[in-house]
Formats: C-alpha cells, sequence, structure tokens
C-alpha cells in the first residue's frame, strides 16, 4: 500500500489527514502552503486538473474528494472503522450526515468566505453573503436540533463527524462562529480536543 496525500493547511485535505490519523493509516502527507494562484498552474493541475485541494494517491489510482477519500480509506485499508454500512441500525443517518459536511453545508460556507474574505474586493457580493448567512444558519440550526449535551453525530465518534466537524471548522475561519448555537459550538470544541485532529491541524508546509 502506498497511499500519499498532498495537503494544504486549513483547506479540505484536513479532512482527510484527520481521518489518516484517527484511522491509524501509514498515509504519506506532503503538506505545501495553500496559494489558490499556485493550484491553477500546470505543474498543479497535472495533480488535480480542477485545481483544488485535497489530492490523495493509492498508488497510481487518484481521488479528489474529500468525503469519498475518507469513506475509502476506511473501507479499504481499515477494515470500516468509523464508518456505517448498510448492516447498521443508523447507516441512513451516517450517510445522511457524511453528505450534509460537504454537499449541504459546503457550498454555502464556501459564498461565505468567498464574500467576505477570499475574492478580491471588487467581485466580493453583499447580497450573496448574506443569502449564504441565512442558509448556513438553517444548516446550523438542524445540526443544532440534532446533537445532544455531549457525544457525537452517532452513537460513537465517526467519519461523519469529520465531514460536519470541518465545515464548522470553516464557519469559524469565516468568522461566523456566532452562527452555531451553544450544542453545535461544544460539539466542535469537543472535536478539536481529539489527537486526530490536533495532529492533523498542527500540519504545517
Ligand atoms: N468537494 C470538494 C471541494 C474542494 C474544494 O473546494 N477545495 C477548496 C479548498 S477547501 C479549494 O481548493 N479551493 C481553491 C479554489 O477553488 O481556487 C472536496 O470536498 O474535496
Amino acid at each position: 500500500m502506498s497511499l500519499k496525500l498532498i495537503h494544504f493547511p486549513m483547506t479540505r485535505s484536513l479532512r482527510v489527514a484527520w481521518a489518516g490519523y484517527e484511522l491509524g493509516l501509514d498515509l504519506e502527507i506532503e503538506t505545501r502552503v495553500f496559494d489558490r494562484a499556485k493550484l491553477k498552474e500546470p505543474e498543479y493541475l497535472k495533480l488535480n486538473p480542477l485545481g483544488k485541494t485535497p489530492v490523495f494517491f493509492d498508488g497510481g489510482k487518484r481521488m479528489i474528494e474529500s468525503v469519498a477519500i475518507i469513506e475509502y480509506l476506511s473501507n479499504k485499508y481499515a477494515k470500516g472503522a468509523l464508518s456505517r454500512n448498510a448492516s447498521h441500525t443508523d447507516y441512513g443517518d451516517y450517510l445522511q450526515w457524511m453528505e450534509f459536511g460537504e454537499a449541504g453545508m459546503g457550498g454555502y460556507v464556501g459564498q461565505l468566505l468567498g464574500h467576505s474574505m477570499l475574492l478580491p474586493e471588487e467581485f466580493r457580493i453583499e447580497s450573496m453573503r448574506l443569502w449564504a448567512e441565512g442558509e448556513m444558519k438553517t444548516c446550523l440550526n438542524f445540526l443544532e436540533s440534532n446533537l445532544e449535551a455531549d457525544g457525537y453525530l452517532l452513537d460513537e465518534f465517526s467519519l461523519a463527524d469529520i465531514s460536519v466537524g470541518y465545515i464548522l471548522f470553516l464557519v469559524k475561519v469565516s468568522r461566523n462562529g456566532a452562527l452555531m448555537g451553544e450544542k453545535t459550538a461544544a460539539y466542535f470544541a469537543r472535536l478539536s480536543e481529539r489527537d486526530g485532529w490536533k495532529q492533523a491541524s498542527a500540519l504545517k508546509p
């Protein structure tokens, strides 16, 4: 097995590094500085034609979607640890939270980041930021109503927490942490106490 991640701190490759630590995998991590312009250069586009992060290799197999990569790592190299299959009673919830992290919330947090800090000022549109903020509030309210005072999304920590937890990190990065309810803020604090998160978020180029 030859597993390699090209990692850019704070970006979605953090999900993959975090899962690698949680699953105890022998994953080679090459950490680079996140520079959007460099991701559009030919050298990087050969690695990921979308000019985005992450990019992960299992030998000659390349993958570029963070949530798919963590599920792949669990099922292929960790006997399904931290995942749920169809025989689990919480399979539906697991799948839903895995998707909710990226497909449900990822786009809105991207709009929030773009229209408040990432895009050059002349491309930022305040009405887009407000729209994304409203949609994000709806998502965060849904999350809040599904969390308990302690614990995780399912009965135990799972990859779904990595999918959703990473987006909560971006909500904070976008300076929208105040949108999180009390249980959600405490949930994120719990996640960030995990060794896997600490190791992954400490990676430096
Ligand atoms: N759905 C993809 C999203 C990838 C993505 O949007 N990555 C961002 C960083 S978190 C990126 O590379 N942005 C650079 C750009 O769009 O220029 C995933 O979850 O892997």
